[in-house]
């Protein structure tokens, strides 16, 4: 292979799918070519969340046709949280890159996040013009102010997947969220550790094919009963002065 001349840079790249049979594919295709690109030695985890339908067929398909990307499959489902934990867990780079699985963001818009690691512990992107219903969007905004508040962070847009994290991070946290309130689990314990945020605009794009279930009822009550045992967890543990991170 040609020689380029590349800052050296160890990535994992990972998705959460639940039933994505129907993007699976191009996301996972997407998340190669950026690695190619970006990343001097990289591996692609997809995160098949017990899927009902063919995602975990496809999904092995692609680990067999590209020895980068491997596929891994919570059985039963464990919901959002318990997916993105198996992607921390099984990360081996030293960057650690996730996004959702269903193709609502652009790979190529990691690099904006990429410019940022030398500057930030933690790089977060947040959604310039988020693509759902308003009701969903004013929701958002409530929660995001509330979990702000409750731990001490200005993170403008807390669900945003699309963040990079260093893997080390991993080794000095233990997370308990199996739902959606995994993002603020991770970023509050982190800040709390003395990790430092940057953020940045990234694009957001409607679902083209699946469906989406992120907003379910039963999925916002989990997020906030797993938010009243993190906060109570938190307040317990001390805080550790930003100098001393990592
Ligand atoms: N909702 C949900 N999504 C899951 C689960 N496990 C993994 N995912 C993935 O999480 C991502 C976000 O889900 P989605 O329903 O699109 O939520 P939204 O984009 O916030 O509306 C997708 O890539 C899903 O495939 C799960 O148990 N529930
Ligand atoms: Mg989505």
């Amino acid at each position: 292979m040609a020689e380029t001349s590349r800052d050296p840079l160890s990535l994992t790249v990972f998705f959460p799918c639940y039933n994505e049979e129907a993007n699976v594919e191009r996301t996972t295709l997407a998340a190669l070519e950026a690695c190619r690109r970006v990343a001097t030695d990289f591996e692609v985890i997809i995160v098949n969340d017990g899927s009902k339908d063919r995602t975990e067929e496809v999904a092995e398909r692609l680990a067999a046709e590209h020895p980068e990307v491997r596929a891994v499959h919570n059985r039963p489902n464990r919901g959002y949280g318990g997916a993105l934990q198996r992607g921390f867990g099984e990360a081996r780079k030293e960057w650690v890159f996730y996004t959702d699985g269903d193709g609502q963001f652009d790979f190529e818009e990691i690099d904006k996040l990429l410019k940022l690691r030398s500057e930030y512990d933690i790089v977060s992107g947040y959604r310039m013009d988020r693509k759902d219903p308003l009701l969903r969007k004013l929701n958002a905004f409530c929660w995001c102010t509330l979990v702000n508040v409750l731990f001490r962070m200005r993170v403008r847009d807390i669900d945003c997947a699309f963040k990079l994290y260093p893997r080390r991070l991993f080794d000095e946290i233990e997370m308990k969220s199996e739902g959606a309130l995994i993002d603020t689990e991770v970023l509050a314990r982190a800040s709390r550790l003395g990790y430092t945020i940057g953020q940045v605009g990234v694009h957001h794009y409607p679902r083209i094919a699946g469906e989406q279930s992120g907003a379910n009822l039963r999925v916002i009550l989990r997020a906030f009963k797993e938010l009243f045992h993190l906060y109570g967890q938190i307040r317990r543990t001390g805080r550790r002065s930003p100098e001393s991170a990592g």
